[in-house]
């Protein structure tokens, strides 16, 4: 029987949506979603497997202007989804007029991938609005393949589905057809307890903390895991820390049962903090923490 493999690319401003699209295609919760800008920090696949096809999609960090090494090495994982792709995915919201980024934007002017635009969020917009949005596109990229989407209630998946199974070739798969994600259960813990960091702390906070995994025993009936927290400065320390410890306690004890969801056993988790004034620009780290290009 026929077998059709293909590697699909979504790129576009921060917050349109692409991580939950990407879990929305899935059916999995890989990347984390916030509504705050630079949630998506690595390059995430997630992998759709049905009998004869098998589509690998990858979620990148929004298009930003780099400020610091990490935010560079963020944006090298954006411009690479272009090499290895067999359909690009633009996607944006109604409202929006492109990348503010002029040099990727006019890549995807100009890109010989087969382009899919899709218009995210309609479920917050009039028809007339949607219809507006539809015309500025179809002018802006006449070769897109342009689609009204709201990947928050899952409408129009089944179509994006479709036309990309159309664009990709014969193939094998790339990956076993029980995979989700090329991503270790590791990096997952990791993300878990960063989001619940996006969640709790504003400003500068969240940006400011990188998340290792130290420790990862399995017992018979439980998990002991240790995964330090890392600021760059002593100040944010307390911060997190929290009156009386209660921040910290519970961003451990929210992360904790996520964890447990995700490894189906009971676990036991510590979050020490310890200050790295320099993570973000210091290359060796960054490669260190998989960021590296
Ligand atoms: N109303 C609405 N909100 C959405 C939709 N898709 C995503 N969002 C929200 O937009 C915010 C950013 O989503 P996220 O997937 O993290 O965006 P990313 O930065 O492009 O990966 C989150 O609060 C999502 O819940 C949608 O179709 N409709
Ligand atoms: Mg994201």
């Amino acid at each position: 029987m026929e077998h059709k493999a293909g590697f699909v690319n979504i790129i576009g401003n921060p917050n349109v949506g692409k991580s939950t699209l990407m879990n929305a295609l899935v059916g999995q919760k890989l990347s984390i979603i916030t509504n705050k800008a630079q949630t998506t920090r690595h390059r995430i696949i997630g992998i759709l497997n049905e009998k004869d096809y098998q589509i690998v999609f990858s979620d990148t960090p929004g298009v930003i202007k780099p400020a610091y090494k990490l935010q560079e090495n963020m944006m090298n994982f954006v411009h690479s989804a272009f090499k290895d792709a067999d359909v690009l995915v633009y996607m944006v919201e109604v409202g929006e007029k492109g990348l503010k980024d002029e040099n990727l934007y006019n890549r995807i002017k100009e890109t010989k991938l087969p382009l899919m635009l899709l218009l995210n969020k309609i479920d917050l917009a009039e028809q007339d609005e949607v219809m507006d949005a539809i015309e500025f596109w179809e002018k802006e990229l006449p070769n897109a393949m342009i689609l009204p989407i709201s990947a928050l209630n899952g409408f129009n998946m089944n179509e994006i589905v479709a036309k990309i199974v159309d664009k990709i070739p014969d193939s094998p798969p790339y990956y076993d057809k029980d995979a989700i994600t090329d991503k270790s259960e590791r990096f997952f813990i990791e993300e878990i307890i960063r989001e619940k960091i996006l969640k709790h702390y504003k400003k500068e906070i969240p940006y400011s903390v990188e998340i290792e995994v130290e420790e990862f025993f399995e017992e018979e009936e439980i998990i002991r895991i240790r995964a330090i927290i890392y600021v760059l400065r002593e100040s944010q320390k307390g911060i997190l820390i929290g009156h009386k410890g209660l921040g910290l306690k519970r961003i451990g004890s929210e992360a904790r049962k996520d964890i447990e969801k995700m490894l189906d056993k009971k676990v036991f988790l510590a979050t020490p903090i310890k200050v790295n004034k320099n993570w973000r620009n210091d290359d060796r780290q960054l490669k260190k923490f998989g960021y590296g290009s």
